[in-house]
């Protein structure tokens, strides 16, 4: 038998993790044969996604959550919105797999393999929310361009690595450092190799957080390959384009890291408010840094039809950037008046929190319940869509959902 007839262990290797099942004859499976079960390329299977996400785009693959599907306290996998702003790696070799820390402000270069980083530094387990900081985009007027995301590129798995901080100064950093930006194994759009789709990063201050983590693991299992395996930095409560997934190198920058997607207008806003459709300089523009205050109805899903006569158990999660969400309010009658929600404390800093009020309806007929949440240094959710800006981000709207009485 000619060994080239037959599929490489690499390929092989990824097609299991796309499957998440061994293939138990796959040394027998032909040179370049895709498994059935992944060939139709449905993006359901292929990711483990639930069958009520939503696709926003194949190339890349983009694809949000529902509000009820994030009703789980933890996010699993098939509930994780999908961002990519590149091609997912392939034949990712894990036994190959290194980070180097690098940079003009690292004291010694170096390179760590998976078995190193998890063997040399203390390991941590973290609940982190993760949003994209365009989710809301698609509700701004004029509209901006991008992922027309509504309310579902949110999520807050647990994730378990090691803290950047550990390794950063295994390292050692230089006094003059100011940024870490991070580099990944994603392949640009255009196939260029000396591209990369996306590069960003935060300031040390961010990076020396003990909650930013470079992960090995999310929710007690391998990364799933959509969001990052087999290791991605994490910095909760930021955009989610600071949590950096494939990733392979950080370097510790003495300037404002220069990446792809850190120049430019990407992942920025106008320092001061702007009027909708507004031009705004580059220099006028400031790069986003924790998110604003947010929550989510999960629980009952838009469109509750209820009897008359009994109450209504509503519950979500609200999230605060780097700040903990310190009330939690709904209103039935648009926003004239607002009654109190319990809120739980987060799981740890930075993880979404829990709310839950039984609402009662004084008639039959069309209500909405609009859900609003306040933060510790008391900035409230907006009720209508916030301050416009070129690029459509940090929309925190009150979420709302219809529900039917009689
Ligand atoms: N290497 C790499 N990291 C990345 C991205 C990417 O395209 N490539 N997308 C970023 C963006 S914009 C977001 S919103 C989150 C999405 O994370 P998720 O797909 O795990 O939900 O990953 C971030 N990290
Ligand atoms: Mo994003």
């Amino acid at each position: 038998m000619k060994r080239r007839n037959f599929v490489k262990k690499t390929a092989l290797t990824s097609f299991i993790t796309l499957l998440g099942a061994d293939i138990v004859f796959g040394a027998s499976m032909p040179k370049g044969y895709t498994p059935l079960a992944l060939q139709d390329g449905d993006p359901f299977k292929l990711f483990n996604k639930h069958k009520d996400m939503v696709v926003l785009n194949d190339k890349p693959w983009n694809m949000e959550a529902q509000a009820h599907l994030l009703d789980d306290n933890i996010t699993p996998n098939d509930k994780m919105f999908i961002r990519n702003n590149g091609l997912v790696p392939e034949n990712i070799d894990v036994n190959k797999w290194t980070l180097t820390i690098d940079g003009e402000s690292v004291v010694n270069k170096k390179t760590y393999t998976l078995a190193e980083l998890k063997s040399k530094f203390k390991h941590y387990t973290y609940q982190l929310t993760l949003e994209c900081g365009g989710n809301g985009r698609s509700e701004f007027d004029p509209p901006a361009k991008g992922n027309q995301w509504t309310i579902g590129a949110v999520h807050c798995a647990k994730w378990t690595g090691v803290r950047l901080k550990d390794v950063l100064e295994d390292a050692g950093i230089k006094s003059d450092a100011v940024y870490i930006g991070y580099h990944s194994a994603d392949l640009h759009l255009s196939m260029d190799p000396n591209k990369e789709p996306i590069s960003r990063g935060c300031p040390m201050a961010k990076a020396l957080q003990d909650e930013t983590i470079i992960a090995f693991a999310m929710n007690g299992a391998e990364i799933p390959l959509a969001h990052g395996y087999p290791l991605r930095l994490i910095a909760g409560g930021w955009p989610a384009s600071v949590s950096g997934k494939w990733i392979n190198r950080i370097s510790i920058r003495n300037i404002v890291h220069d990446g792809s997607k850190m120049t430019g207008d990407a992942y920025k806003v106008p320092c001061t408010p702007v009027a909708p459709g507004e031009k705004v300089k580059e220099e006028d523009m400031c790069i986003i840094e924790s998110m604003p205050v947010k929550s989510l109805i999960t629980y009952p899903k838009s469109g509750a039809i209820i009897k008359e006569g009994t109450s209504l158990e509503i519950r979500g999660h609200a999230w605060a950037g780097e700040l903990e969400v310190s009330k939690m309010e709904y209103s039935i009658d648009f926003g004239a008046t607002w009654k109190t929600c319990a809120v739980k404390k987060p799981s740890n800093r930075l993880a979404w929190q829990h709310f839950s009020a039984s609402v009662e309806f004084p008639q039959k007929g069309y209500y909405e319940v609009w859900a609003r949440a306040t933060d510790a240094r008391g900035n409230a959710q907006p009720m209508l869509v916030p301050g416009w800006n070129p690029k459509g981000y940090l929309n925190n709207a009150c979420h709302r959902i219809a529900v039917k009485v009689g």
